[in-house]
């Protein structure tokens, strides 16, 4: 993998537009640290990312648990996204038949293609939904193409996941496959070490998103189960994902600076800086 690299580097050779943009972000800012905002309401979701926006690379959203979700939502978020240059993650986890995952990412009720830069999607339905919607952001007609990019859910932190072994080099291989619009996986390590089916090609550059990352808890009861910054990242984790650990902080904004703090300080550790 290519861990021990400095980000700076990794923008200015890797292939994925967004990828570079996702590098430069966290080199200009700090930050690898990417909020995961499960509120429920509009307010709370904008009044996060602007309160948390100059700490952090990436904000996620679970947006189908907002119980108000509008245009206000989608504006709000993109304006936020500018003022504080964050990217923004749609966790929509897509999972089914090419034909409908394409339909639920563009148009429908929430219009995750028109707002969301990173998306990701499960592999269980095969390798079918990771072409359906590489077409989809990537069609003439599309009007932010190199502003778009996939993460494939490569492995899970519930307990007993089952996102395991050759589930997992599947995702690997399907990376390969579509590399121009792949960015990486989310994942619990870097997972190009492992052996997979085929040699590793020199120029690839998998970006690793790590959630479950908590400083102050274990897991929770139902099956969450948390690392620190410091040992997602010492896994290979280039961005660390923290829901709870922040929003839930008696002062988020105070946490998002201690996880920015320490995200980036184990990121310069690792890359030996
Ligand atoms: O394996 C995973 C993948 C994801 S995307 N485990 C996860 O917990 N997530 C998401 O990360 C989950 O849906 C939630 O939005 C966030 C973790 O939240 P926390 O509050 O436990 O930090």
């Amino acid at each position: 993998s290519k861990s021990q690299i400095p980000f700076g580097t990794r923008a200015s050779s890797h292939p994925n537009p967004l990828a570079r943009k996702l590098f430069e972000v966290a080199e200009a800012k700090k930050s690898n640290v990417t909020v995961s905002a499960d509120v429920t309401t509009t307010k709370e979701l904008l009044d996060l990312a602007d309160r948390l926006g100059p700490y952090i690379a990436v904000i996620k959203s679970h947006i189908d648990i907002l119980s108000d979700f509008s245009e206000e939502t989608i504006t709000g978020l993109k304006a936020l996204s500018e003022k504080h240059n964050f990217l923004i993650f749609e966790d929509r986890k897509f999972i089914d038949i090419g034909n409908t995952v394409q339909k639920q990412y563009h148009g429908g009720t929430l219009r995750i293609s028109e707002w969301s830069h990173i998306i990701n999607c499960a592999i269980l339905p095969g390798e079918g939904i990771v072409e359906a919607l590489a077409q989809t952001a990537q069609s003439p007609d599309f009007p932010y193409g190199s502003d778009r990019g996939l993460l494939i859910l490569a492995e899970m932190t519930s307990k007993g996941s089952l996102a395991t072994g050759a589930y997992t080099s599947a995702s690997v291989d399907y990376a390969r496959k579509y590399q121009s619009f792949v960015l990486g996986f989310v994942s619990t390590r870097a997972l190009t070490d492992v052996p997979a089916s085929v040699a590793a090609n020199e120029n690839e550059d998998f970006v690793v998103f790590t959630t479950g990352v908590n400083l102050s808890s274990k897991g929770d009861k139902l099956g969450q189960q948390y690392q620190t910054p410091q040992s997602a990242v010492g896994r290979g984790a280039d961005f660390i994902i923290a829901g709870r650990g922040i929003y839930a902080a008696a002062d988020p904004v105070e946490a998002a600076k201690q996880y920015q703090q320490q995200g980036w300080e184990a990121y310069l550790a690792r890359v030996g800086g």
